[in-house]
């Protein structure tokens, strides 16, 4: 499961770091239903500004590495908390968005799909049922997309390595997983160069960046894989 902090190296601000979004701006208000009502306008201007940086920013080693491990591992699942589609454009296929995609809009009404829709944050389109358009992101207080929980939940059950990466491990419901796949025997590794909420509980955790850690990790594990498999020929030969 990734957060904020995996896409810290592509240059993307992360929620709470000092330089963070939410240092700028309170989290509720900007980014829940009711910033909205009150002053679409602004909450407007803030995504168009987030989806401008984020255009610019470039997937990094971190979304590369969790790319190739989709690729090359049969039981892999990527679950993410950001917004930002990086690990798409870095190549990863199935993505859980927990919280929705910034790229993508919908009707706040009646919930259809509105990407193409050129957004002005002084004349926000509307829908054809009268509903106005707003970023398809998950806000506070809302409900997370339940097809992506719960096979979020399934696959953390399921899952034998638990990777926590970049995240601070507040956000409710997606905190939940890390320790729902520990408390089904996964074994839980932490990449964040911070502690977090979520340490404690660690079974093992890489201090440092995800961007530089992430390929160390696959190096090894692939030369590893690549050792024992020539060992074993050389047994069978
Ligand atoms: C819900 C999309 C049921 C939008 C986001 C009162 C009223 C209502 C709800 C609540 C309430 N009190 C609590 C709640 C629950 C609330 C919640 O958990 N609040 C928290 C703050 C306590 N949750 C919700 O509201 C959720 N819905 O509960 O619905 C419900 C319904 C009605 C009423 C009650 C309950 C919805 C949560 C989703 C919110 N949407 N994003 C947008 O992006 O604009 S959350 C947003 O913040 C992100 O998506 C992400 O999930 C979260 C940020 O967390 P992180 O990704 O962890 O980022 P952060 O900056 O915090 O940390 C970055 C980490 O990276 C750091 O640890 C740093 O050290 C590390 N790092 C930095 N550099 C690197 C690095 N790591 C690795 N490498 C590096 N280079
Ligand atoms: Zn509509």
């Amino acid at each position: 499961m990734t957060g904020a902090g995996v896409s810290a190296e592509s240059g993307v601000p992360t929620f709470r770091g000092n330089d963070g979004l939410w240092s700028k701006f309170d989290p509720t208000e900007l980014a829940s239903m009711n910033a909205f009502m009150r002053n679409p306008k602004l909450v407007w201007e803030w995504y168009l500004y987030r989806r401008d940086v984020i255009g610019k920013a470039e997937p990094n080693m971190g979304h590369e590495t969790l790319a190739k491990m989709e690729q090359h591992l049969s039981a892999f699942t990527l679950v993410t908390q950001n917004v930002d589609n990086l690990h798409r454009r870095a190549g990863s296929r199935n993505v859980i968005e927990l919280h929705g995609n910034i790229q993508r809009n919908k009707c706040r009404q009646c919930g259809s799909p509105m990407d193409q829709v050129e957004i002005d944050p002084d004349n926000i389109p509307r829908c054809s049922c009268g509903g106005q358009i707003r970023p398809d992101v998950v806000w506070f207080g809302e409900l997370l997309p339940e097809e992506a929980l719960i096979t979020a939940i399934k696959v953390a059950e399921q899952s034998a390595l638990f990777l926590s990466i970049g995240t601070s491990a507040l956000v409710y419901p997606a905190a939940d997983l890390p320790l729902i796949a520990k408390n089904n025997g996964a074994y839980l590794v932490e990449i964040n160069p911070e502690p977090t909420a979520l340490t404690p509980y660690a079974d093992e955790v890489f201090r440092g960046k995800s961007g530089e850690i992430l390929p160390i990790i696959w190096q090894t594990a692939t030369e590893e894989a690549s050792s024992a498999e020539a060992s074993l020929q050389t047994d069978e030969a």
